[in-house]
């Protein structure tokens, strides 16, 4: 009787986990997007939202997403969060940072739609940068090398350091769970998009103007689409 049981629920469990998976695969595909800039090359850093035809709200990153100090920057340059995910920021740095929000934008345009300041201790026995030794400054040390922020509200925020004034980061907070950044190959692919309609906007930090979107039409086939930002933007130093 007992054994019998047993079997029942793993039986259950089974046909659920088919279900489950068969109404995934039948509804829904993979968007895999190249972005290219004006020239035809492609632009990694590129932030790719889908909206499709079956509307549905973003849901926070189950655990912090961890941006790191590292160099004397931001890694990554560009990080994409669902809206109401927490960032954890870490200086892997030897000396101090700040962590600060700044507006977006090469004219500085867009407002952060989330402003903090944070600073955070240099870790001991870390490896030291030459070319950034530590600044001498009064040591107003924060007692933290990490902290974290909660980000609920859909839009840009650029990153920036009071001590190190080149460095430069950024991070998307996406209204929409269908998202991606493009890779160094200028490559984004986004899983899980319902089938039929959707619309495909861009994002990049140095534009300065909205990037056309993009209308397709999702199916079991994974779609191969194209996109050319309607400008050229700034290499980033290597
Ligand atoms: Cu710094």
């Amino acid at each position: 009787m007992r054994r019998m049981k047993v079997d029942l629920l793993a039986f259950l469990r089974g046909t659920a986990a088919g279900l489950l998976f068969g109404a995934v695969a039948a509804h829904a595909g993979q968007i895999q997007m190249l972005v290219t800039d004006k020239d035809g090359k492609p632009v990694p850093d590129v932030v790719v939202l889908v909206e499709a035809s079956s509307k549905a709200v973003a849901v926070a990153a189950p655990a912090p997403v961890v941006i790191t100090q590292e160099g004397a920057r931001f890694v990554p340059f560009l990080t994409v969060v669902p809206v109401g995910s927490t960032l954890r920021f870490v200086n892997r740095d030897s000396f101090d940072h700040h962590v600060r929000s700044t507006t977006s934008g090469p004219l500085g345009s867009v407002p952060a739609v989330k402003n903090f300041e944070l600073r955070l201790d240099g870790i001991e026995g870390a490896v030291i940068v030459d070319e950034y030794k530590p600044q001498t400054q009064p040591r107003k040390r924060s007692g933290v090398s990490a902290a974290e922020v909660q980000v609920d509200v859909a839009g840009a925020i650029g990153l920036g350091c009071h001590i190190h004034g080149s460095m430069r980061g950024q991070v998307y907070v996406s209204a929409t769970p269908w998202f991606a950044k493009t890779d160094a190959n200028g490559v984004a692919v986004i899983d899980g998009v319902p089938d039929g309609a959707a619309e495909v906007s861009l994002w990049h930090p140095d534009q300065l103007q909205e990037q056309p979107n993009q209308r397709l039409q999702v199916g079991s086939a994974p779609i191969k689409a194209t996109v050319q930002l309607n400008f050229t933007p700034r290499r980033k130093r290597a």
